[in-house]
């Protein structure tokens, strides 16, 4: 079977990862033969401006499939998602974006005999029951709708190489850190917003308490998680859709302080709100041993390495006025 990645689509392109991961797709393929694609039509303009660029609703089965036979598209990495906080202040359109988006973009994969798809899920697949430590196979009972919607797309795009021999990959990314795009409504914005906030103002308001500790990760080791995982030998992954990766994991008080040994005056105080329960009900760290022998994982960064360069991207993003 053809397996080989020529014309990428992206979905979500516009987002927190996709504005990154685009280009990094685009180094790696060419410009011309990576589309971006977003419902929005705003922001990240480098992105729109040094490629070709759609606006694409996901829900629209046709919109997608236009732009795969207009471009003659391979590949498809599906980033268009309402993560966790949005998801749960309106549960309905996180249950409609993200199960009838991935529905789409499997059914035109299908359709049109696209070499391989590329879908995320998240540690929200797993609930209260999870062990602190995430293994891979283990019970998955999520309590926000965000959860819910990837559990059942894990299992879905499962059952899309099962039954349509289609070759689709996810990984289950932890929260995700990164000074290019704001992310755009998850629980872990708290881990993002902290160095913002220190560079803009010395101080942060925090939405989860001190000793809240989440698996998190740098952009870098994202981008090379996710490039390592689309570029991996088929017949060599035994799972598919639901890679566990990790890197680092952290509580609050312990990323202030990583922040301090560079900002000796940053102050932090907490008002945790809504996503404290659902912060809670996700493990503290996962075991990734099975991205490590099926496809090699190995992240980069610590929360030493990943603070240093943070600050210093957003000291420079500051004093251009960017931020
Ligand atoms: P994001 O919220 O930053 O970006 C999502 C993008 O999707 C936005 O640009 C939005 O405009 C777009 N979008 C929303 N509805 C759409 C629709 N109907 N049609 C087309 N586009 C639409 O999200 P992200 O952080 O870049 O996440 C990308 C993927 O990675 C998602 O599947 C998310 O669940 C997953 N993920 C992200 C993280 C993280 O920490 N960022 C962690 C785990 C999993
Ligand atoms: C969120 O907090 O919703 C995301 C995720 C971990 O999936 N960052």
């Amino acid at each position: 079977m053809k397996r080989e990645i020529r014309r990428v689509l992206v979905t979500g392109a516009l987002g927190q990862i996709g504005s990154e991961l685009t280009v990094e797709l685009r180094r790696k393929y060419g410009t011309d033969n990576v589309v971006a694609s977003d419902l929005r039509d705003c922001g990240c303009f480098g992105l729109k401006e040094s490629g070709p660029f759609h606006t694409l609703d996901v829900m629209d089965y046709n919109q997608i499939e236009k732009l795969v036979k207009d471009y003659e598209i391979d590949t498809i990495v599906h980033l268009a998602a309402l993560l966790s906080g949005v998801g749960e202040k309106n549960p309905t359109a996180c249950w409609n974006v993200n199960m009838n988006g991935t529905m789409n973009v499997l059914n035109v994969s299908v359709a049109n005999k696209i070499n391989r798809v590329f879908i995320p899920s998240s540690i929200a697949v797993w609930g209260p029951d999870c062990p602190k430590v995430a293994p891979q196979e283990t019970p998955l009972h999520p309590t926000t709708m965000y959860g819910v919607t990837k559990v059942a797309g894990e299992v879905l795009c499962d059952y899309y190489v099962k039954k349509f021999g289609l070759d689709v990959r996810g990984l289950r990314y932890p929260g995700i850190i990164s000074a290019e795009t704001f992310p755009g409504g998850g629980t872990t914005d708290y881990a993002v917003a902290i160095y913002y906030e220190a560079v803009k103002r010395n101080h942060y308001t925090c939405f989860v308490k001190e000793d809240t500790r989440l698996p998190m990760m740098y952009m870098p080791d994202c981008l090379k998680a996710t490039m390592d995982l689309l570029e991996a030998p088929f017949d060599k992954l035994k799972h598919h859709s639901d890679f566990n990766v990790g890197s680092m994991s952290f509580d609050v008080k312990t990323l202030a302080e990583a922040i301090k040994k560079y900002k000796p005056d940053f102050t932090i105080d907490y008002e945790p709100d809504f996503r404290q329960a659902i912060a809670d009900s996700w493990p503290d760290s996962v075991d990734d041993s099975a991205a490590r022998e099926e496809w090699g994982w190995n992240p980069s960064y610590d929360l030493d390495s990943m603070t240093k360069d943070m600050l210093q991207i957003l000291e420079e993003k500051n004093k251009a006025g960017l931020i």
